[in-house]
């Protein structure tokens, strides 16, 4: 089942599927080319969501920073908590409007851990062990959360909790779920869907899709 649909992304992946080689300014349009609205929020990922519970959490953040951390959940739910509103775009095409988040800035985590001076990149790693990369600028935004609520209530463990990456102005396949390890790095190393196909940057208005 895992196999099928990971063979089958990256099918997608060689055809260009969904392209529509338009591109749009976020300042202009809200939903990128290509896109589709939807009300629900669909699941998507590998198929094993792991069980996360609070016992078994543990956030690691290390690689190039001058202070490493490690968080078991209440360290984690102790740092200072920003309530954000933003919208999800998914590389199978649909988008979701007005998400209502609750989790910790990354800029205030930033602040914390303190990149060294030569950490460019950042790795994604969840429980289930996906990877997902981006630039550390694409981190350093003041819209880029570790989120543990939505629309209220507990991020449900289908959608990555207890806690998960939230990167709105990027495809959501960056977004890592079940967040276990944020490792710094100096160079670039692609992640689970970048090794197969999908773009290392993955900007929705520039139809990042495929590399
Ligand atoms: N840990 C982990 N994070 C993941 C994935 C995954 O398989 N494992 N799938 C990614 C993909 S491809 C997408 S589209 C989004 C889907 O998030 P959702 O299920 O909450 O909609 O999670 C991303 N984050
Ligand atoms: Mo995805």
């Amino acid at each position: 089942m895992r196999d099928k649909l990971i063979e089958a992304k990256q099918k997608w992946a060689r055809e260009g599927r969904l392209l529509t080689g338009t591109t749009s300014d976020p300042a202009f349009d809200r939903l990128p080319p290509g896109q589709t609205l939807v009300r629900d929020w669909p699941v998507l990922d590998l198929g094993a969501e792991p069980n996360v519970t609070p016992q078994k959490f543990r956030l690691d953040v290390d690689g190039a920073v001058e202070n490493r951390l490690s968080f078991s959940l209440d360290e984690f739910m102790a740092l200072p908590q920003t309530e954000s509103m933003s919208d999800i775009h998914c590389v199978t095409n649909w988008s979701r409007y007005d998400n209502h988040w609750k989790g910790v800035a990354a800029q205030a985590l930033l602040r914390i851990v303190q990149p060294k001076p030569d950490a460019r990149h950042v790795m994604f790693h969840g429980f289930d062990g996906y990877t997902a990369n981006v630039p550390l600028e694409q981190l350093d935004q003041p819209d880029v959360f570790l989120v543990h609520e939505w629309e209220g209530k507990p991020l449900s463990r289908a959608h990555g909790g207890p806690v998960r990456m939230l990167i709105p102005r990027l495809y959501f396949w960056k977004s890592a779920k079940w967040l276990r390890r944020i490792q710094f790095t100096i160079s670039d190393h692609p992640g689970f869907w970048e090794q197969r196909g999908y773009h290392n940057n993955g900007d929705p208005w520039q139809e990042e899709r495929y590399g």
